[in-house]
């Protein structure tokens, strides 16, 4: 079976070309810049004889219907037969999306119209065989580079897809654990598809499952993936947010409030409150919980107020064995984490980044509403609020 060689790399000078032609009337030339500063990315297709992979035509191949965080694809939690492909599709969306309730807005980049993308399940030496659409009706080159994935640029280089393009790619997913994946179009456009949302991640399970530090089964009863975002919108001199009618418009400013490193958003899913009151993420006392958080840009802290992380895989290894009872645990940009906590008592938990300026100021909180007896022996109100006695 021949290597899937996408078109966009033959033709790789031409389109990229007349992409640049088509658009720089419509932008400023500083982001004109960007876009020709991205050509002196590595050679898309690496040189020498490919190694063919031609087991993999016999293989089983599964179609994965993606899903929008906070929520996670069905999935197998221990491998059943041997490795298979996975079949994805993701469509890039270039869309204006509500940030606060204030009426602060974004031009993002999106994987699939979610902000993060759709978390990806499969088990370790499974192929993972991505379709990556950009429609016509998008400004921008896309790509993607997969943390997980082996291969240089992550897959980046190989699937550079201008608008009305579309690209295939399969990587095997040889180690565990989650990892991220996140747009890479080069130059000044890495960092600014990435803080306009086009990041995501994918779940490699060990085959037999997930084990405790003892390496017992741990086994989830209801997975979430929380994509966490740090946002840089310009403001104009009344302290308003500024409103631009396309991505491009707005890509010289928003560089500009980027290079302070001073966010003034961090959200989960893509807005302040989005996995909060109405929308927080639903369990039941006695269920475990399956906690896949990413930061694709920027060092996060999670902490689940009033519960722990029971079994943190703190890198995201899943070879590794897991740090229990946690109280805080880091995830460094770039990276993410996986944590599996049983909840055991009723109410309303926050979520948060710990560092309580970004959860409680700039939005970085999410909600588990949990359903169930309350246990006195754990918690109780010995007395209600009342004068002082003594
Ligand atoms: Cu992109």
């Amino acid at each position: 079976m021949e290597l899937n060689v996408p078109a966009v790399q033959e033709q790789n000078g031409v389109s990229r070309r007349g992409f640049i032609g088509a658009t720089v009337a419509s932008m400023g030339a500083a982001a004109a810049a960007t876009l020709i500063g991205r050509s002196a990315q590595a050679s898309p297709r690496p040189a020498g004889a490919a190694v063919k992979p031609e087991q993999i035509s016999g293989l089983r191949r599964v179609k994965q219907t993606l899903v929008a965080p906070p929520f996670t694809p069905e999935h197998d939690q221990v491998a059943q037969g041997g490795p298979k492909v996975v079949e994805v599709r993701m469509v890039v969306e270039e869309k204006l999306m509500d940030v606060d309730s204030s009426g602060a807005k974004i031009w993002a980049c999106t994987f699939n119209g979610s902000m993060p993308g759709p978390l990806i399940v499969c088990h370790q030496d499974d192929y993972i065989e991505l379709t990556l659409v950009n429609p016509a009706s998008n400004m921008l080159m896309h790509n993607i580079d997969f943390h997980a994935s082996t291969g240089a640029m992550g897959g980046g280089a190989l699937t550079e897809v201008a608008p009305g393009q579309e690209v295939v790619l399969r990587f095997r997913a040889t180690k565990s654990g989650t990892f991220v994946y996140h747009c890479a179009p080069g130059s000044q456009m890495i960092p600014f598809h990435v803080v306009s949302g086009m990041n995501g991640a994918v779940m490699v399970l060990p085959r037999d499952g997930l084990k405790d530090e003892r390496g017992n089964p741990a086994h989830y009863d209801r997975a979430y993936y929380l994509g966490e975002q740090d946002l840089y919108l310009p403001k104009d001199a009344n302290g308003k947010y500024k409103e631009y009618d396309n991505i491009l418009m707005g890509m010289p400013d928003m560089l500009e409030v980027m290079k302070t490193l001073t966010p003034t958003h961090v959200v989960f899913n893509g807005a302040v409150g989005a996995l909060t009151g109405k929308n927080a993420l639903k369990a039941k006392v006695g269920e475990s919980v399956l906690i896949i958080h990413s930061q694709a840009n920027r060092d996060t802290r999670p902490h689940l107020i009033g519960g722990h992380g029971d079994l943190v895989w703190v890198g995201g290894c899943f070879n590794d064995k897991p740090s229990t009872n946690m109280e805080t645990w880091m995830i460094p940009g770039g990276g993410s984490a996986a944590a599996l906590y049983t909840f055991r008592q009723p109410g309303t938990y926050a979520y948060i980044n710990h560092n309580l300026i970004e959860a409680i100021l700039l939005g970085a909180a999410a909600h588990f509403q949990v359903e169930g007896n309350w246990n006195d022996d754990l918690m109780s109100q010995v007395r209600a609020p009342g004068p002082i006695t003594v």
